[in-house]
């Protein structure tokens, strides 16, 4: 086992601030010789909101344990990176696959944490047997929605009392002109699939918390939209308790003025706020947003300007990281009343889908935790935001 992560599974440790290494560093002397205490991040944000961290499927299988023994220790809300996706979890119609995600249960079980289930229903990563007959041919509404149906049945009755939040439904919202994405789901169900997608999850567990989750929708391109989404749901009766902005961020420009908007428009429809998908990219970027289907290839002259840091990132940015994430946590404490967790997606930087998105092969630096999976000059700014607040 790595020394760090030894170091990070005592309880309280101090160590040196990870700054205090660096030479070139614009960095105050005070901060630079200060040392820091590794202490659970969860800790730090108890009573606040929940603090939450996206598992890989390689962490599942126990191909990186330091990484699952960081998220035992400092986060107490947990989700599958991709282990639960419907492609992943009924790969052939009856066919379920269970074991990752069971295994995320117990991960959070031990550690007395708890489990969002993430997602039910998506244009990506879902096999096409939902929307095709066996000659090929797409299948009636009748019985894609009956497909839709049971898989929510299957997936949410399976964890009923023990996965006590879902993300129902996935990036639903266009981008482009008009409310809906023009997914195989709208075609093949209509307008209200999404509808009856949170209502199947309902009466699979009726306790549950069912969360809408989309990118950029703190965004005034796309807030309009979702509030209009959300709003016609709730007229309709549907049974959603809270909206999830993915945030999926760079450090240029962090949404925060257009994001507290969201916040308060979200709350003022008597839904929660959950931060989903959290992280800060330091590259260059073309492109703000997470379709998945966003890819840019680059010649080397391009990737030389784009991937900047395959070296180490400078002290300097890693700074700079830390207090972006800090102002955003400013902002999620303030209104941590309308705020039920806050998710980073992934938890140290070598695996983030950032170093492959929108352009493949790069080295991104968007986490809490760095390759070595010590903890960076982010972790401590968080930390310390939270426990600068009163509960
Ligand atoms: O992080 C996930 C990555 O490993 C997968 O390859 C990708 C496939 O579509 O999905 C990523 O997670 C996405 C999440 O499920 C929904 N919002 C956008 C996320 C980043 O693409």
């Amino acid at each position: 086992m790595n020394k760090s992560i030894l170091l990070l599974a005592v309880p309280i440790v101090v160590v040196a601030a990870p700054l205090a290494m660096s030479r070139n560093s614009t960095t105050p002397m005070s901060e630079v010789t200060e040392t820091q205490a590794v202490t659970p991040l969860k800790n730090a944000f108890k009573g606040k909101f929940r603090i939450g961290a996206a598992v890989s499927t390689a962490m599942l299988q126990g191909q990186d344990d330091g990484s699952t023994q960081l998220v035992k220790t400092h986060f107490d809300s947990v989700t599958a990176e991709n282990a639960m996706k419907p492609a992943e979890i009924q790969p052939r119609e009856g066919e379920f696959t269970f074991a990752n995600a069971d295994k995320l249960v117990e991960i959070a079980e031990q550690s007395g944490g708890s489990v969002v289930g993430h997602t039910l229903v998506w244009h990506s990563q879902t096999p096409g047997w939902f929307f095709q007959g066996k000659d090929g041919q797409p299948v009636t509404r009748e019985v894609a929605l009956a497909r839709l149906q049971a898989h929510i049945k299957a997936v949410v009755g399976r964890y009923k009392g023990r996965i006590k939040e879902w993300d129902v439904v996935n990036e639903a919202i266009n981008d482009g002109p008009g409310l809906l994405r023009q997914t195989p789901w709208l075609k093949a169900v209509g307008e209200d699939y999404l509808a009856e997608a949170f209502r199947a999850a309902h009466e699979a567990d009726p306790d549950a918390i069912l969360v809408y989750n989309d990118y950029n929708i703190e965004l005034d391109y796309k807030r309009p939209k979702a509030l209009e989404l959300v709003k016609k749901l709730l007229d309709q009766k549907v049974p959603i308790h809270a909206v999830g902005i993915q945030s999926h961020w760079r450090i240029e420009n962090p949404p925060l003025a257009e994001t507290e908007k969201a916040i308060q428009e979200f709350s003022a429809l008597g839904l929660k706020v959950m931060i989903t998908e959290l992280d800060m990219g330091v590259l260059p970027t073309r492109y703000q947003g997470a379709d998945v289907s966003r890819r840019e290839a680059m010649t080397p002259e391009q990737m030389a300007v784009m991937n900047p840091y395959t070296k180490g990132l400078p002290d300097e940015v890693a700074v700079k990281h830390g207090e972006k994430l800090k102002e955003a946590f400013d902002l999620f404490l303030k209104y941590r009343k309308n705020i039920g967790r806050v998710t980073l997606w992934g938890v140290n930087d070598g695996h983030s889908w950032l170093n492959n998105f929108p352009v493949r092969g790069r080295t991104d630096y968007p986490l809490l935790f760095d390759r070595a999976l010590k903890p960076k000059p982010a972790f401590f700014s968080i930390q310390k935001a939270a426990e600068a607040v009163g509960k």
